[in-house]
């Protein structure tokens, strides 16, 4: 596929309700989208970092930079024919991955595009529909906690994830719990505890949770291993695995027994696709996590949520609970049973609404191959 431009933007929009973490609060998320075009058609991808880098190294301006002035110039001097080709062509630059994740997983939507079907099956995707959780914020009570609970079960919502950190847990897991004794109901602490908090961790145990995510540091298989021999509760790993191979150390290691697979994280569907498949050959179930996406990232992990070893519901909700106005038509929705659709349409399945991302757009960079000098 010949490049004949990439055009990056950074637009903002504003989530429909805060969303807090153990690391902050997000009030407004600073998006880059890249818009890959090649022979008439164009190719859309997501870059997750946050506005800060607080969930990992990158954030909203460090990817601008990396994207404009690194890789975008790396992929306009390529003619690739599969998005698993960008793994190479980006090979010089170190880390970064969610910067690489927009571009790679554009020219995935390209290919795609160009096959005539759906970015699922181009993946190898197995499933018609995809099962939905939602992850839900600190709030400022229990008792709003709870309201919200209700809601999201109302709505079809098969899984609960709360975020929590310490006086953030144990009262609130107890509360959900007591109401609701017999849901999926898991908790993620985005790195929130360090190990003389192993035996209050070993009290989640009383909660039946599927699983306890990222307890510790962000960049830990070790100590991570330690816990899980503590714990009856299987722990999850999301912000530590990078990569097929920091998979399989943990999977060896037994720091995990369940994998967070997000796009960003890992760099795009090249390896999302590696550390599913790594992840499916020992047994280790795995779902898709998300960054607070627009629908265009929604579209890519909804593709992504289709393989085989997704067999958890994922943190894949509906663009209503986001945003007033999703920059994508359809809007993604979830039915009544929490599940999500796929569309057999070629490509990621979710028209890019133009004229309204050119207006959210703050800043934008067309990007082209350089001119040959005759
Ligand atoms: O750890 O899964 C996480 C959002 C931003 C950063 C990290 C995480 C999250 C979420 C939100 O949990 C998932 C979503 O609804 O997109
Ligand atoms: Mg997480």
């Amino acid at each position: 596929m010949r490049i004949d431009a990439i055009v990056l933007r950074e637009i903002h929009m504003p989530l429909v309700r805060p969303f807090e973490t153990s690391f902050g609060v997000t009030r407004n998320r600073r998006i880059v989208l890249a818009e890959v075009q090649s022979e008439g058609l164009t190719g859309w991808g997501e870059c997750t970092a946050g506005e800060h880098p607080f969930f990992s190294g990158e954030s909203t301006d460090s990817a601008w930079q990396v994207l404009a002035s690194e890789l975008a110039p790396m992929l306009a001097a390529e003619s690739p024919e599969h998005g698993g080709e960008c793994p190479r062509i980006f090979r010089a630059v170190r880390g970064n991955p969610m910067a690489k994740a927009a571009l790679e997983n554009a020219i995935w939507d390209l290919e795609a595009q160009r096959e005539g079907i759906s970015l699922s099956r181009l993946i190898g995707g197995v499933r018609e529909s995809i099962s939905c959780g939602v992850s839900l914020g600190i709030q400022s009570s229990i008792p709003e906690l709870l309201a919200i609970v209700e809601r999201e079960l109302a709505a079809g919502y098969q899984r609960i994830k709360l975020k929590c950190k310490p006086g953030w847990d144990v009262e609130v897991f107890e509360r959900v719990r007591s109401h609701w004794p017999g849901i999926l109901l898991s908790c993620d602490a985005n790195s929130a505890y360090r190990l003389h908090d192993q035996d209050h961790i070993e009290s989640f145990d009383a909660f039946d949770l599927l699983m306890i995510e990222q307890p510790l540091w962000h960049d830990d298989f070790y100590f991570h291993s330690v816990l899980q021999k503590r714990l009856n509760t299987p722990i999850c790993l999301d912000e530590s695995i990078r990569n097929r191979r920091d998979a399989l150390a943990a999977i060896e290691m037994e720091s995990c027994r369940m994998i967070n697979i997000k796009l960003g994280r890992v760099g795009g569907f090249s390896e999302a696709i590696a550390v599913h498949n790594a992840a499916l050959e020992r047994g280790i179930p795995v779902w898709c996590g998300g960054m607070l996406e627009s629908g265009i990232g929604r579209a890519h992990n909804i593709a992504l949520s289709t393989l085989e070893g997704f067999t958890l519901p994922g943190d894949v909700s509906a663009s209503a609970r986001y945003w007033a106005e999703d920059i994508v038509e359809p809007e993604v929705t979830v039915s009544s049973e929490g599940e999500i659709a796929i569309a057999d349409t070629p490509g990621r399945g979710y028209e890019a609404r133009t004229d309204l991302i050119e207006k959210l757009t703050v800043r934008k960079e067309t990007i082209r191959a350089m001119a040959l000098v005759a």
